[in-house]
């Protein structure tokens, strides 16, 4: 496999149209969403159904560029990430293609190979932009077909965050009554660019978490106390994020927007043991933001299965909000991004035989 597949005129959004592809073969990009109101338990976990709604924003700076091709004839898949081989994401992989080869009716090998611009397993939503950019590029090669909606729930049986990362912007991913899951979807709320927010994420750490969202999720369904008030009380905050996001009120949101990440995290924190996903830089920016925004400053932050925080905040507040975050001891690198698109099929020109 061609190791350049992606010219640069590539990269701007801008410039992205379907190129002629190679039979049974695609290219397709897709961003990471943080979550607002957070989704931290599943319902169902064969069919990746969440115990709650969640409310994410998309952003556009860090991508997850995948491509696959599916080899009539072929036994195995093939699946690199980042230029190498795991056997534990292999296996998710090869779950998340089976999907689509049910869909299509095929029972063909692929080769896969998809590259993230950020650090993977560290709570920056790899997983989500990694499975919607797998489910968007399978779609494609094997021509499904499918709409965004199908789409979504075809990366939600991958990763449930992924179903999110589907669409741009402001998205909703419905918890769904149903037992088949066919009502726990994505919906977009709000278009990106009609309240174009901003995002510094304050790394803090580079290594893989020890405990995936998974896992801490089952083992906090099953011994937090507060698994019930966490259920109980995530309506009301879907309805006031949702509301706050429909009249771009930046005070409301950013006030769920926070209790919903400090609840999660209590939520956690209280699961025997406990899962304690901040480092000591994380609490840091946590009182960064608080201090900011005490000052006038429009900033909240939000912090996911992992130490590095989230500060979204008004365009004009960018600068200041990633200078003071770079001052923390121990705040490695601040990234910086607006709110994007959804996943696409990318331009990738001619490839090699
Ligand atoms: C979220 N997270 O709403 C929450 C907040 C992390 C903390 O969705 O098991 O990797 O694959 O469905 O999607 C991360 O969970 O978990 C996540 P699976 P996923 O963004």
């Amino acid at each position: 496999m061609p190791t350049t597949l992606y010219p640069a005129k590539s990269m701007n959004p801008e410039l992205r149209t379907t190129a002629a592809l190679g039979k049974f073969h695609a290219a397709a990009q897709a961003q990471p969403n943080i979550a607002l109101v957070k989704y931290w338990g599943k319902r169902d976990v064969v069919l990746n159904l969440p115990t709650t709604g969640s409310i994410s924003i998309t952003l556009d700076s860090l991508w997850t560029r995948t491509e696959v091709r599916f080899v009539p004839g072929q036994a195995h898949d093939r699946v690199s990430l980042n230029g190498r081989s795991d056997a534990a994401e292999t296996k998710r992989v090869v779950a998340c293609l089976d999907l689509l080869r049910q869909r299509a009716a095929v029972d063909w090998g692929a080769e896969v190979d998809s590259r993230n611009n950020f650090p993977t397993a560290a709570g920056l939503a790899s997983s989500a932009s990694g499975f919607a950019a797998l489910v968007r590029a399978g779609a494609q090669a094997l021509d499904l077909g499918l709409d965004e909606t199908e789409l979504s729930m075809l990366a939600r049986r991958c990763s449930g965050s992924a179903t999110r990362s589907i669409f741009g912007g402001y998205v909703e991913w419905t918890r769904g009554r149903l037992a088949d899951g066919s009502d726990s979807v994505a919906l977009p709320l709000l278009p990106a660019d009609a309240w174009p927010l901003r995002v510094a994420v304050a790394v803090t750490s580079i290594a893989a978490k020890q405990i995936g969202s998974s896992e801490g999720m089952r083992h906090t369904a099953q011994s937090s106390p507060f698994q019930a008030s966490w259920v109980a009380t995530q309506p009301a905050d879907l309805t006031t994020a949702r509301n706050a996001i429909l009249a771009r009120d930046f005070d409301a949101l950013a006030l769920v927007s926070e209790h919903s990440c400090l609840k999660m995290h209590a939520l956690a924190l209280a699961a025997q043991p406990g899962l304690l996903y901040w480092n000591g830089a994380t609490v840091e920016c946590m009182h960064c933001v608080r201090t900011l925004r005490r000052q006038g400053v429009p900033v909240f932050f939000t912090i996911d299965a992992g130490p590095q925080l989230k500060a979204v905040c008004a365009p004009s507040a960018i600068g200041q909000v990633k200078a003071a975050l770079r001052e923390i001891p121990g705040v490695l690198h601040v990234l910086d991004s607006g709110l994007g698109a959804g996943a696409c099929v990318i331009a990738i020109g001619a490839l090699e035989a």
